[in-house]
């Protein structure tokens, strides 16, 4: 398997290069230092088919496949971390709609991230973020509809989407047979948005608590089947793996590219650092690891475009390109030395941006579970 791109990709690729080389990155950092939800950005990108990229044409979407979405979307991140998050997390709640929801379901939810509108993933809990089976938010039935109580933490564009696809529990003794998935329209009476979390990195990004007080969602409003939310999330997070793979490779690459640049200016010696074995020979291993990072990932979301089941290879793909890029941007830090530590460069950025991958969509030790759970069935 080789790194070649289609024509389609690198057409693609460049449009996104030069958006956000015009339109984040010279914003991004007041953005990070306050901490802001980009929505001017925002706006512009989904303009640009950016936050549609897995609906069907039939829904005015993009209908990419991963493989070719892990190229975009490492051009996004490459550009602006929290920006690439924002445009891809309603993809993530798409994901299980489009495998198990209903024509209707697709068509409200497809047709409404194609206008713009932001969908969360409301999965997590404040006491069960790994062990995603042990979800308290919890659904009953009522006549024609459900209701729900609970609440949700670190859920991504939580204080800006239109509708939650929340994942509930008949009863927490069910474990992971208890889980099912609703969507939530936002406006839903006793829906509520908490507390918005400051965060180290991926500042420009949305990360907020959701509350549910007897909201009453409509039964056709129930994804799939009762009791199958718990597969239906999984699934969908194998492709979110991917993704993020992808995102973290991103920032790695920027990483290297940040150090390169850097190192063939800097000449505290007389000549650039860049000619210095030292300095080298971490970045021969940042483009080593960047390398692998892409190809673990290219695996992953080609396999999943052929139908196969993918879960340990999107869990491969997403712990070791997160942990790439945690690396490549703390190596970026030291290359740049005092000014790697400043914000006056974007690498110090990059290496708070970096370190989340290891941690959402699964920290890279339940990545490693999944993988050893696999390895040893096999
Ligand atoms: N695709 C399809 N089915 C899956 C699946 C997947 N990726 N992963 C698990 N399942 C199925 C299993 O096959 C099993 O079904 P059967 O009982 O019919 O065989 C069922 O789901 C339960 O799986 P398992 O026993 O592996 O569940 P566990 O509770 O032991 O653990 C982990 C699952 C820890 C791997 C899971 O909870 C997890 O990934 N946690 C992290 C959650 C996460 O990523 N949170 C971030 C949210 S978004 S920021």
């Amino acid at each position: 398997m080789a790194i070649i791109l289609t024509e389609e990709q690198k057409e693609l690729k460049a449009l996104i290069r030069e958006f956000m080389e015009n339109e984040v990155i010279p914003f991004a950092q007041e953005y990070d230092e306050r901490g802001e939800f980009p929505e001017e950005i925002l706006k512009k990108a989904h303009e640009m088919g950016l936050g549609c990229m897995n609906i069907e044409e039939e829904f005015g979407g993009s209908g990419l496949n991963n493989e070719t979405m892990a190229v975009l979307i490492e051009e996004m991140a490459y550009g602006e971390a929290g920006v690439s998050t924002s445009l891809t997390v309603s993809g993530l709640a798409y994901e299980c709609i489009r495998d198990f929801g209903s024509q209707e379901q697709k068509k409200l939810i497809g047709e409404a991230i194609v206008a713009g509108k932001y969908i969360s993933f409301a999965l997590t809990e404040a006491d069960s973020g790994s062990n995603a089976g042990a979800a308290r938010c919890g659904y009953v039935a009522d006549g024609d509809e459900y209701v729900i109580n609970g609440s949700k933490a670190f859920i991504t564009n939580a204080s800006y989407a239109d509708y939650h696809l929340v994942f509930a529990t008949k009863d927490p003794a069910l474990g992971v047979r208890g889980l099912s998935a609703f969507i939530v329209a936002n406006d839903t009476p006793g829906v509520s948005r908490g507390k918005k979390e400051n965060k180290m990195g991926l500042r420009l990004s949305n990360t907020s608590d959701l509350h549910f007080d007897n909201v009453r969602v409509p039964k056709d409003m129930l994804v799939g089947k009762e009791g199958l939310g718990f597969k239906m999330a999984m699934t969908s997070l194998d492709v979110g793996r991917i993704l993020i793979g992808a995102a973290a490779t991103g920032i790695a690459q920027r990483a290297l590219d940040e150090s390169v640049k850097y190192a063939k200016q800097r000449s505290p010696f007389g000549q650039p650092i860049a000619t210095h074995q030292a300095v080298q020979f971490i970045i021969a291993d940042m483009a080593i690891e960047i390398e692998a990072a892409r190809l673990l990932t290219k695996n992953a979301a080609i396999l999943k475009d052929q139908g196969m089941r993918i879960s340990k290879e999107a869990a491969m793909a997403k712990s070791f390109a997160s942990d790439v890029a945690m690396r490549a941007t703390t190596d970026a830090v030291q290359i740049l030395g005092g000014y790697g530590y400043s914000k006056e460069y974007p690498v110090e950025k990059l290496m708070r941006d970096a370190k989340v991958y290891q941690i959402f969509e699964g920290t890279n030790q339940i990545q490693r579970m999944v993988i050893a759970g696999a390895v040893l069935k096999e």
